[in-house]
């Protein structure tokens, strides 16, 4: 059950009582997939992207980072276990580093602390000539369009990673770390996402790079475009190797048909 800073709304476990982000008032419960009619064609209306690894590559810095830690206690790291803590939470990451080892509160707190430390000088580097190409045309199409955008990063940084990159402000919400008790591979996420933006999971369409992000935002009953090599990404409905690479066309045809566009259109 949640604790004393927690609330629960439409089965969501909020960990933010006070969204730190302009949003939509809490709107009513959004429609679920399966109550979707079967006969109705659904437009879209909302995309839901994902913040490291999608709009910048601060799944490099996340790499980076673990990876010093690692080096310093005499952890085991490789880029493949980097690979797989692509979406996953920073106390879930360093489970994963620990592989069964077992260390105190104080220790896992402390560890945690330090790659974030390292993680925060990195990215005092960042400016938004580290966003990712394709992004800044797509969030102009999706507003021209009238679509609404979200972020739904499991970063607890996501609010600081934004502001660096100069792009908060084109985003409707932004749901992050600190928003949900469970993190991806959860759907919460996603679908608190949803409910601020208040449009139905079934006509949002999310960007993921990561397993985890793809297996939560599916949970939540929304397409998803997975960013990156097919290998990574193959539980997709779609798979692009980047924005860039994007046409809003596909993505309405997407939530319509729910069905994806053949592979190779979108693969480049
Ligand atoms: P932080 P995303 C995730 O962000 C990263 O992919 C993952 O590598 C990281 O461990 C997690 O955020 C937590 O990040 O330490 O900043 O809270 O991909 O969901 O945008
Ligand atoms: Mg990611």
């Amino acid at each position: 059950m949640p604790d004393a800073h927690c609330a629960e709304i439409d089965g969501l476990i909020l960990t933010e009582l006070a969204p730190r982000v302009t949003v939509t008032p809490l709107a009513p419960p959004s429609i679920a997939p399966h109550h979707q009619d079967p006969m109705t064609t659904m437009t879209l209306q909302a995309l839901i992207f994902d913040l490291d690894g999608v709009l910048t590559d601060t799944a490099e810095l996340h790499y980076r980072t673990w990876q010093r830690v690692a080096e310093e206690e005499g952890f085991a790291f490789s880029r493949s276990l980097g690979d797989q803590l692509r979406g996953v939470s920073r106390r879930a990451s360093l489970e994963a580093i620990l592989a069964g080892r077992v260390l105190s509160e104080a220790q896992m707190t402390a560890l945690q602390a330090r790659k974030n430390d390292h993680f925060l000088t990195m990215l005092n580097h960042m400016t938004s000539a580290d966003l990712l190409p394709g992004v800044l045309p797509l969030l102009d199409d999706a507003r021209a369009s009238g679509l609404r955008t979200a972020v739904a990063s499991a970063s607890q940084n996501a609010h600081a990673v934004l502001d660096r990159l100069g792009i908060r402000p084109r985003f409707d919400v932004i749901c992050d770390g600190h928003s949900v008790l469970h993190s991806k591979p959860a759907p919460d996420l996603f679908l608190l996402a949803a409910t601020r933006l208040n449009v139905p999971p079934s006509a949002c369409v999310v960007f993921e790079d990561a397993a985890a992000g793809i297996v939560g935002a599916r949970a939540a009953g929304m397409m998803v475009v997975g960013v990156g090599p097919p290998s990574r990404v193959d539980g997709a409905n779609l798979v692009v190797s980047s924005l860039a690479n994007v046409r809003l066309a596909d993505l309405q045809r997407l939530v319509a048909d729910r069905q994806p566009p053949a592979a190779e259109e979108m693969y480049a």
